[in-house]
């Protein structure tokens, strides 16, 4: 296996795919994508605009969807819900579609959809990844940070960075013969240097400092625990997971 590490989505290489691509958003898309799949959603459909997530969603059932949507953090004006993945119980979205977009994570989907095999990882459900990697073993694996508005994430590369610390750890691995680039090392030594205070990280990140402003102290909290949900969400056709 090659490992592969890119901060954002933007720094992935153009007009090549991997065998299978991980997208994380610890803040919070992929943390809230596992906990509603967890939860017994039907599905997790994914939009880079709102135009086209309302157009899609019209042709849904009303009692079997719900909008949710973040701008800068914030719930889009009409949605059901904003991105906290605490709303995301079994009551409000069991054997529901959710429709989701994003500022970050939903585009770094987007732009890695055609891909064989499409993941979405975040700390909460780290351990069922590395899982279906060792069990399935693809040759080439990019993890894309989401990252926020085209720069580095401090708390998505820590998560590429348990990954791969893992992957190491149990297969093996000779890191040379492992790390595709320069910034696996990179992720590894970081998530080494916070993984007993992830909660901590994430209240240097700058995400996370907008979203305790915007008073989500308890997500923050909650995205920041380990292998908690064993929940794998892997994309069924282009944009739906
Ligand atoms: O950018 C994103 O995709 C979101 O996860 C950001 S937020 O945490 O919902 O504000």
């Amino acid at each position: 296996m090659k490992f592969f590490v890119y901060h954002t989505p933007e720094l992935a290489p153009a007009n090549v795919l991997p065998d299978c691509a991980i997208v994380v958003d610890v803040l919070r898309a992929t943390t809230t994508i596992a906990t509603a799949l967890n939860a017994g959603a039907e599905a997790v459909q994914v939009f880079s605009d709102i135009d086209s997530l309302m157009q899609t969603s019209e042709n849904w059932p009303a009692d079997k969807r719900i909008r949710v949507g973040e701008r800068g953090g914030a719930k889009v004006e009409g949605f059901d819900l904003g991105n906290s993945p605490l709303s995301c119980t079994p009551e409000f979205v069991k054997n529901k579609r959710l429709f989701m977009t994003t500022t970050n994570g939903t585009r770094s989907l987007e732009r890695i959809q055609a891909t064989p095999v499409v993941l979405t990882a975040a700390f909460i459900n780290r351990r069922a990844i590395v899982e279906y990697l060792i069990a399935k073993s693809p040759e080439t694996v990019w993890v894309l940070g989401s990252g926020w508005e085209g720069s580095f994430s401090l708390e998505d590369t820590a998560c590429a960075g348990a990954v791969a610390q893992n992957l190491v750890h149990e297969m093996g691995y000779p890191l040379d013969d492992f790390a595709g680039n320069d910034e696996v090392f990179a992720a590894i030594s970081l998530y080494s240097q916070w993984q007993n205070n992830l909660f901590e990280l994430l209240n240097h990140a700058s995400h996370g400092q907008r979203l305790l402003r915007l008073g989500c102290y308890e997500d923050l909290q909650y995205c920041a625990q380990e292998d908690i949900l064993d929940v794998l969400p892997i994309q069924k056709e282009p944009g739906v997971l």
